[in-house]
């Protein structure tokens, strides 16, 4: 057993006269209210979900098990030469709320190096899939067709629940150890002509990774970066809210996960990443080589709400202020491309749409989010095919949303399912003044 899994279990051990205490002693402890607005509204704010691995607050952005992004990239280890902590150490640190030691870390690397190989049926999936196939679908199809490696299916019947989040656990290791592979396929397969570059699992994950994809040095520090940071928003958001739903029928986390990154392909989700870049590109081509400036930016952010659409990047349903995510990768900018013309047009929109979108007056939060600097850095560094963009967005995703599902086994949350009413009870409750 990995010292991680063996301090996940004491971990677990620990916490779980927690929860059977809540809900024993303060079951029946009111903790929030529902509106109507809320019931219509897409149950934004209420509170109904439990994680300790990441806290969203509308202020100061995501907390990874309780420390700032900055403070995540602080404390956890690097190796030596890289900007950004290994997504292996970060797994760790997810899973246990603890830093890794190096070698704690390196064990990870190891064990996930052993869990790496892909079953060659996905890789004659996805060449069975039409080449015009979105990459998202790629991308759920591949974790969906290998379901039948779950080990948690295998052993259901005969597993007790306590020991349920054992099987979710080591299946969210190999899932999580194949998808740089999976990703790099679909990127390899569909983009260059199928030339595949085979892994070098000596690396770690981020380094791998970009030598799957062909790309040089950094690239490796803005995968580990990317994935860290993508990876978790509290469980609310549709992709993490998707596998915890999922994984709530006892359904495997092939099956949870899948169904997660069909969320995370949503346009009001991560695939705002792909419209981010759309759109710019949509923009410069309208500019026909004249030197894009505020006020034709302003007019274009126009044109956009005014034919009905979103401002792709900006606004979220709970952070009220430019998402700390924005400024990890604008601070990564500033660093390593700041003379780059499509930084220099993301900053000059950053200038002007939160001024529209607060001049239009409908959205809560005109501030970006993090898709709205995401694709500048790929398509720096080469990848310029957006459409391949939330496919990264969906590795990262994994680290987070796996975690969950480990956790909610080992925590035994229920099944989940809120409950409807109609639109007549809604109407009765109105004229009364409330349900009571
Ligand atoms: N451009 C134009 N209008 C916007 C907007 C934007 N960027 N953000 C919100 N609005 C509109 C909403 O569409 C809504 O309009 P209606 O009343 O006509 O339906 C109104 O403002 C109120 O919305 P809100 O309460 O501020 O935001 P929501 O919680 O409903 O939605 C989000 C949040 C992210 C879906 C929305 O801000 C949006 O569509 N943004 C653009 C897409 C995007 O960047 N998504 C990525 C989010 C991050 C991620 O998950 O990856």
């Amino acid at each position: 057993m990995t010292r991680l899994k063996a301090r996940l279990q004491e971990k677990i051990e620990e916490h779980r006269p927690r929860t059977t205490r809540l809900l024993k002693e303060f079951g029946k402890v009111v903790i929030d209210e529902v509106t109507i607005d809320q019931c219509i509204g897409g149950a934004r704010d209420i509170k109904c979900l439990v994680t300790d691995i990441s806290y969203l607050d509308s202020q100061e952005g995501i907390r990874f098990r309780g420390k700032l992004i900055p403070e995540t990239f602080a404390a956890l280890p690097k190796l030596p030469g890289a900007e950004y902590p290994t997504v292996e150490s970060f797994w760790y640190f997810l899973l246990t709320g603890e830093i890794p030691t190096a070698e704690e870390a390196e064990e990870i690397h190891q064990d996930f190096k052993a869990r790496a190989k892909v079953p060659a049926y996905v890789f004659d999936v996805l060449r069975a899939l039409p080449k015009d196939s979105h990459p998202m679908v790629m991308l759920s199809t591949a974790v969906l067709a290998m379901q039948k490696e779950s080990k948690f299916n295998k052993a259901y019947h005969s597993l007790k629940k306590n020991d349920y989040w054992d099987t979710t656990y080591e299946d969210a290791c190999d899932l999580l150890a194949k998808l740089p592979e999976i990703a790099a396929f679909i990127y390899r397969y569909k983009y260059k002509n199928g030339d595949i570059i085979p892994g070098n699992y000596e690396l770690d994950m981020g380094a791998n990774f970009a030598h799957m994809m062909g790309i040089a040095k950094p690239y490796d520090d803005v995968a580990r970066m990317y994935f860290i940071l993508h990876s978790d928003h509290e469980s609310g958001n549709v992709s993490a809210h998707t596998t915890h739903l999922v994984a709530s029928a006892l359904s495997d986390a092939y099956y949870a996960f899948s169904a997660g990154l069909n969320g995370l392909a949503g346009p009001l989700h991560g695939l705002a990443n792909q419209e981010v870049l759309q759109w710019i590109m949509e923009f410069q081509t309208k500019m026909n080589g004249a030197e894009p400036t505020e006020e034709n930016v302003k007019a274009a952010l126009w044109d956009t709400l005014n034919s009905g659409h979103v401002i792709p990047g900006y606004g979220h349903a709970v952070l009220r202020k430019t998402d700390p995510r924005y400024t990890a990768q604008m601070e990564f900018c500033q660093k390593h491309l700041p003379n780059d013309p499509l930084f220099k047009l993301v900053n000059m929109i950053y200038h002007v749409a939160p001024g529209v979108l607060t001049e239009q007056g409908k959205t809560k939060n005109p501030w970006p989010n993090v898709d709205a600097q995401s694709g500048v850095i790929q398509w720096y560094y080469g990848l310029t095919e957006y459409d391949f963009y939330t496919v990264l967005f969906g590795v990262g995703r994994a680290i987070g949303v796996l975690a969950n599902i480990t956790w909610d086994r080992a925590l035994g949350y229920a099944l989940e399912r809120p409950k409807s009413v109609t639109t007549a009870m809604l109407e009765d409750w109105a004229a009364k003044g409330g349900s009571k």
